[in-house]
């Protein structure tokens, strides 16, 4: 029995270095998502299609806090099935929509939801609601902004308003279809006198009065094969079909993800774009496409509509295997159908109406992005595999001898004794407490991989108290330990929707023994953190490389229904555990491969294994925008790419992708060969060094960025729609992007042989070339620029009116900065102003949520011949706002955290664009400082050149107190 298993893993083992489509489903080989394009196809064909489901008006009933309304809803097909619907109302104007069978024969999986939120949502008491004979009315908060919400009784639809104008509508064209429970019918027996032939043929002429609906054959309701594997489907057919449309709303982006373009293409209708829907089912692609609409590693059911009048999205809290068409029949307009396998109906309809209040809307519910400990947005420097404690420290020789910056070193499955995780490989790791503090002795880090697949071997502790705590993911019947294949042979996976294992997985983090019998990871130290791959789950011998559908799941919930929140789970218990082995906790770096809407809560992904070609650099870009705007800022692609040997050129490229991503690690497959950027020969390796001292010095920009987004959910990249919502030129844009409120815009070159490139400029606005202090000019409608971009250059601008906060001396690891002096960069937009902020805390710990931090917030107006740069202390700016969970009224500006640095100068004061040659340059109440003053182009003329320049060097001013300096002209 284990050696024909063993030869079911050696075939399915990634033998051929090219994906293989065939491993996974496209929607006619998944019966549901059949199910759902036949019905979709149906009431196209049809001009009087009209959905079944209906509203009983007499049902409807109004909470007594009026937030929240209830009917009945049936379906005329099936009048003797009852179903629930609820419409409510939160605070902030989101409105929920739920649907679920009512005293059904079955249950529907109805926990998506509580995995995702944060919390539960509070509900609104601005409401009125308006019952009419045909609908009933909800209007939403203040009559200035009319948000309205109708559900139409006759068919069932729902719609929000806002203005009068038509923002969602759910089952607007009819698709809703929850298919209800039911008994599993016996086949007819043949008609008497007949053959079984011609009985059959008489079964088949009676006419099937839902037909139109549901279509002629029972199409894999009640079992369904696919290559080897069977799924048994107990509970028989229980798909979910529903439209969502955006009907004057002409882009849809989100629902990461997928190797494509933010600007979703079509997948339906004429001439559409991809023939196949949108997939969200968590899967392990080996070698994926770099363009298509398969799913990946994870899945974020969010999804906004834009126009340049409005936002809105939808947030679909469903966890099984969901397929979306996407058709946009004009230029103006959007329509998208969800078909899922199972699960309630729970949709959360994002209000807007700008691209900050979905974000806000949607991190509101399912929590905004983990503020990051400050060395986890330092260069991660990874391989499959660094082989041995020697080969690490060798290779942090290599980096300080060269001097390349880098925080983390990582360590893949070779560490582990025959991939038991936890378990150190002592032939090659005898020292790795040793090996820890040798890389932490200047502040590094490491992280070590810790995969789901436990090995089913009596020795290994994890495995054998997993099993004898009865933890362990059920096979169909419910009883049995699943057994699968991974890397550890076989193995098992902790059933993490069970509480009983929260416990005793933490219990393993600790790095001081707490309990005699339990194993917890005392061979390790709190320098090591951690990663979570292979947590879709990916299974070498299950069907497309995962789990059984039938497995089941703590509850009693078949793997089909909460398949897309595993890797979520795994991936917040383990973060959870990293946080809690120390007292006071500290913040945790887990890095996930699968992921959910609400993982942003639990650290940092990675887009999996990428390809080192130009197209998967591209659209790596492309898909780490798409994280960000879906509430998942903590992303990045593998630099270098995972698969094949780039050449010196693409690695370079690559590296400023890396720069410029939220997550910054490269990463090889243990094949290529070896590539750290000491390996790299001149003129690359230079290049490369000062990428990442590029990166080092815009720390402070990056750490700034975060915060903002881990207190109001703005992503940290930020693409164009989102900065120029009204700019209809650049909704499609996705191959440049603004860094957090910076003004700091970015395209990295991901082509080969390129010397120079286009950067679309959406304003009429000054942007200066970072490295050359040239000044282009943008347009009132949008201008296309040219900058030079030869391998040594990434194209970098600041946006004028911004003013940048770095570190410019360069450091072997980010900790060694933390009381390193600032550079001010002050680029005066075309008014002669400029504003930047500055957000600082320990980098480590919680303290800040105990008001340990400082937040700055740097200005510079001209009035007549005078330029005031002044340096404020936002949080004392802003009384009332909560920053951090922190409410500012009660922010101590001597706050620890401020008192450690306070010593701290701002060491070099840069002011582009003035003017003219400044008489005088004094700190406020102080004497005449040191400054220089090239001339060059003024902020506010209207040519273009090299912007004039006044270098002012230690003004005198420490970073985190209120000074002014006053530039006379
Ligand atoms: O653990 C080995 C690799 C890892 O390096 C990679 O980053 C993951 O995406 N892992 C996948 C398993 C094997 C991939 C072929």
């Amino acid at each position: 029995m284990r050696a024909l298993s063993s030869l079911l893993v050696l075939a399915a083992l990634p033998a051929v270095l090219a994906v293989k489509r065939e491993d996974f489903k496209t929607c006619s080989q998944a019966a549901f998502c059949r199910r759902g394009r036949a019905l979709a196809e149906r009431a196209g064909q049809n001009p009087d299609w009209k959905s079944p489901y209906s509203v009983d008006p007499a049902s409807i009933s109004i909470a007594s806090d009026q937030s929240t309304l209830t009917a009945s809803v049936a379906s005329s097909l099936y009048p003797e099935i009852k179903f629930g619907l609820d419409v409510r109302v939160h605070k902030d104007g989101v409105v929920r929509v739920r649907m679920d069978e009512v005293d059904g024969k079955g249950r529907r999986y109805n926990e998506a939801a509580s995995w995702a939120l944060l919390a539960e949502p509070e509900t609104s008491k601005d409401i009125h609601w308006t019952v009419g004979k045909k609908d009933v009315k909800a209007t939403i908060g203040p009559k200035k902004d009319k948000l309205e919400i109708f559900v139409s009784f006759d068919p069932l639809v729902v719609k929000l308003y806002r203005d009068g104008r038509e923002e969602v509508a759910l089952n607007g064209l009819g698709l809703l279809h929850m298919e209800h429970f039911r008994t599993k019918e016996e086949p007819q027996p043949a008609v008497e006198g007949g053959t079984e032939a011609e009985g059959a043929q008489t079964v088949m002429k009676v006419p099937n009065p839902r037909a139109w609906f549901e279509g002629e054959e029972e199409d894999g309701y009640w079992e369904e094969t696919w290559k080897s594997w069977t799924d048994s489907k107990p509970k028989g057919p229980q798909s979910l079909s529903l439209d969502i449309s955006f009907p004057n709303h002409g882009h849809v982006y989100g629902i990461p993800q997928h190797a494509t373009r933010l600007s979703l293409p079509t997948t339906s209708g004429q001439d559409a774009f991809y023939d196949d829907p949108y997939r969200l089912w968590n899967s392990d692609v080996f070698e994926y496409l770099s363009d298509s609409t398969m799913s990946l590693y994870g899945s974020i059911p969010v999804m906004y509509g834009h126009s340049k009048e409005s936002t809105v999205g939808i947030f679909n809290a469903i966890a099984s295997d969901t397929f979306i068409d996407v058709a946009h029949p004009d230029d103006h307009s959007s329509y998208t159908h969800w078909i899922s396998e199972s699960g309630i109906l729970d949709i959360f309809i994002l209000p807007g109406p700008k691209p900050a209040d979905v974000f806000k809307q949607y991190t509101g519910l399912t929590g905004t992005q983990a503020m990051p400990a400050h060395w986890a947005l330092g260069y991660h420097q990874c391989r499959w595999n660094y082989v041995s404690s020697s080969d690490i420290r060798a290779v942090q020789q290599r980096f300080d001898e060269d001097d390349f910056p880098v925080d983390v070193f990582w360590l893949d499955i070779e560490y582990a004794e025959e991939h038991k995780y936890f378990i150190w490989d002592h032939k090659t790791f005898p020292d790795p407490v040793e090996m820890t503090n040798d890389v932490a002795a200047i502040g590094r880090k490491m992280v070590a991989i810790i995969d789901p697949h436990f090995k089913r071997v009596e020795s290994y502790p994890v495995y054998k108290e997993a099993r004898d705590l009865g933890i362990i993911t059920k096979v169909k019947d419910g009883q049995t330990d699943y057994e699968g294949w991974c890397w550890s042979g076989s193995s098992a996976w902790v059933d993490f929707f069970n509480p009983a294992s929260w416990g005793w997985w933490k219990g393993l983090f600790k790095t001081v023994q707490t309990s005699s019998d339990k194993f917890s990871w005392t061979e390790s130290t709190n320098d090591v953190h951690i990663w979570n791959d292979m947590n879709e789950p990916a299974i070498f011998n299950g069907p497309e490389i995962s789990m059984p559908r039938d497995n089941i799941h703590h509850g009693g919930w078949e793997h089909r229904d909460i398949h897309n929140l595993h890797g979520m789970l795994y991936h917040n218990i383990t973060a959870q555990a990293v946080r809690d082995r120390t007292d006071p906790p500290m913040r945790p770096f887990v890095l996930t491969r699968s992921f959910y809407a609400g993982s942003q809560r639990f650290g940092a992904m990675w887009t999996g294994d990428n390809l080192g070609t130009w197209e998967h650099m591209t659209v790596g870009v492309k898909m780490v925008l798409s994280l960000n705007i879906a509430g998942f800022s903590f992303s990045g692609s593998d630099v270098g790419g995972f698969f094949g040997n780039p050449e010196p050129e693409m690695l370079v490229r690559w590296y400023y992708v890396g720069v410029f991503s939220p997550f910054f690690r490269a990463h090889a497959h243990i094949d290529t060969k070896r590539r750290e950027p000491y390996l790299l020969a001149e003129p690359y390796k230079s290049i490369v060094r000062d990428a990442l001292r590029l990166r080092y010095s815009m720390l402070p920009i990056w750490y700034t960025a975060f915060r903002e987004s881990s207190v109001n959910g703005m992503p940290v990249l930020r693409p164009h729609f989102v900065v120029f919502p009204e700019d209809e030129a650049g909704f499609a844009i996705d191959d440049q992007f603004f860094v957090g409120g910076s003004g700091l815009l970015v395209k990295p070159v991901t082509e080969k042989g390129v010397t120079e490139a286009n950067v679309y400029l959406a304003e009429e606005q000054v942007y200066y070339d970072y490295f050359s202090a040239h000044a282009y000019r943008g347009a009132v409608k949008g201008k296309n620029i040219t900058v030079p971009a030869t391998l040594d250059k990434v194209p970098l601008l600041i946006r004028g009116g911004s003013v940048l906060a770095t570190r410019e001396r360069p450091r072997r690891s980010s900790p060694l900065m933390k009381y390193d002096p600032f550079t001010l960069t002050v680029a005066l937009s075309t008014a002669g102003a400029a504003r930047g902020e500055l957000y600082l805390d320990d980098g480590i710990s919680y303290s800040h949520e105990a008001g340990a931090f400082v937040w700055r917030e740097f200005v510079a107006a001209t009035n007549s011949k005078t330029v005031r740069i002044e340096s404020r202390d936002l949080a004392r700016e802003k009384p009332g706002e909560a920053v951090d969970g922190v409410a500012l009224a009660t922010y101590d500006e001597g706050n620890a955290f401020a008192r450690d640095i306070q010593a701290v100068r701002v060491e070099k004061l840069v002011v582009l664009g003035l003017a003219a040659k400044p008489s005088s340059v004094n700190l406020a109440g102080g004497k005449e400082l040191d400054w220089e003053y090239t001339a060059g182009v003024a902020a506010g003329a209207s040519k273009e050149g090299v912007a004039s320049r006044l270098v002012v060097k230690n003004p005198g001013a420490t970073v985190a107190a209120d000074w002014e300096i006053i530039v006379q002209l």
